[in-house]
């Protein structure tokens, strides 16, 4: 028999679920004057983290394996039938210019295949392999001094904020229908712990590095009055949580923590048991610190037909992180390779990727009414 107390305690229990809930979402975005649409996004991304995860795609709507620049095509729509719900682009090349990014993809379509992503519902996501502002060179180019010579007082602080101008305007070019900043989740100076970027591991030290993502993120927030951004911090593989913070920015200047992360030819046990400390710790950083996790990128493994509800889906039903965005399918390359990460149409794990999009756990575009997660 149910005793008074008991039911009463039961009461009270529930109350405080619905406290600890309502608490665990009212985590707003480092910027305070981020627009409605923004702080919804944000609110709607925590919301959503409880239940399962975004599906994201890089470049889903330029290209895929076996075509290009067809309108309204996507790898993933040809196998599912919907688009992803979070879309991935780059801004690389921007800085200098070019009429198309570092991957081919022209800036003019880019805009506007944004805004049909975001017109459909869908959440962006900008990273920026932007060249080196030192040398002139590709990102890859880890000439040392760089970050000190673009930061405030160094010799290319010009040649940086000019670059950063360009990032500003087309970020204010980002409008839906009724003239609304699209809310975009910034992801700068990414894989920041890795060697082969000009930002990454020993090119700069903390110092350095937090001074350029504070210095970045004002830069854009207060001098540009942006206010449709949210800031996503993230390494590639890592060890420990100490590891993963050395270069950490602060609270005030990060909205959403990850990890980019690519199997390659590591056997699925060991992908999965690397992947799942990194998440574990990823959590943890999270609740410790407000913010929302994310696997800002990863690549897994294209020779087995049942990667996706074999090794990822048990992976992230383990643990919580707002989206996972799966990297480019560049198809052939010209340098010989094929590179892709999702599977095309024919493909021998299409099959599963069909059955990964009919979990309950993985939100594509349809599992998303139009601009629910903005209001
Ligand atoms: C890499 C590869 C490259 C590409 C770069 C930037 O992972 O996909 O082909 O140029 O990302 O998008």
């Amino acid at each position: 028999m149910v005793t008074r107390m008991a039911r009463k305690s039961g009461l009270v229990g529930a109350l405080l679920l619905c406290v600890v809930a309502a608490l665990a979402q009212t985590v707003l975005p480092i910027d305070r004057q981020a627009t409605k649409r923004t702080k919804a996004l944000y609110k709607n991304l925590q919301r959503m983290a409880q239940k399962g995860f975004m599906f994201g795609h890089q470049d889903d709507l330029a290209y895929g394996t076996a075509w290009k620049y067809e309108k309204g095509r996507s790898d993933i729509k040809d196998i599912t039938g919907d688009y992803p719900l979070v879309y991935g682009w780059d801004l690389g090349h921007l800085e200098i210019d070019s009429p198309v990014n570092l991957d081919s993809v022209p800036f003019a379509l880019m805009q506007q295949l944004i805004k049909t992503g975001y017109q459909r519902g869908g959440v962006i996501t900008i990273s920026w392999h932007l060249n080196n502002p030192l040398t002139g060179k590709s990102a890859w180019d880890a000439a040392p001094g760089t970050v000190t010579a673009i930061l405030p007082g160094g010799t290319h602080h010009q040649v940086y904020t000019a670059w950063l101008d360009k990032v500003a305007s087309f970020m204010q070019g980002l409008k839906g229908k009724r003239g609304e900043y699209i809310p975009v989740i910034f992801r700068p100076f990414h894989e920041l712990n890795g060697n082969w970027f000009w930002w990454g591991g020993s090119h700069c030290t903390p110092d350095e590095f937090t001074a350029l993502w504070r210095f970045t993120v004002s830069y854009l927030k207060d001098i540009k009055q942006l206010h449709h951004l949210l800031y996503a911090y993230n390494t590639d593989r890592f060890s420990s949580q100490d590891a993963y913070l050395a270069k950490y920015p602060g609270n005030d200047y990060v909205d959403i923590i990850g990890f980019d992360i690519y199997q390659r030819n590591s056997p699925n046990e060991q992908f999965m048991a690397d992947a799942d400390t990194m998440l574990t710790h990823l959590e943890g950083m999270a609740a410790k610190h407000q913010k929302l996790p994310a696997l800002t990128e990863f690549g897994g493994n294209n020779n087995d037909s049942l990667w996706w509800t074999n090794t990822l889906l048990p992976l992230l039903d383990r643990h919580r992180v707002a989206y996972a965005l799966a990297w480019r399918n560049a198809g052939a390359k010209p340098n010989g390779e094929f590179e892709y990460y999702v599977p095309y149409k024919g493909h021998p794990a299409a099959n599963d990727f069909l059955n990964l999009y009919n979990n309950d756990k993985t939100f594509f575009q349809k599992d998303v009414r139009k601009k629910k997660l903005y209001k």
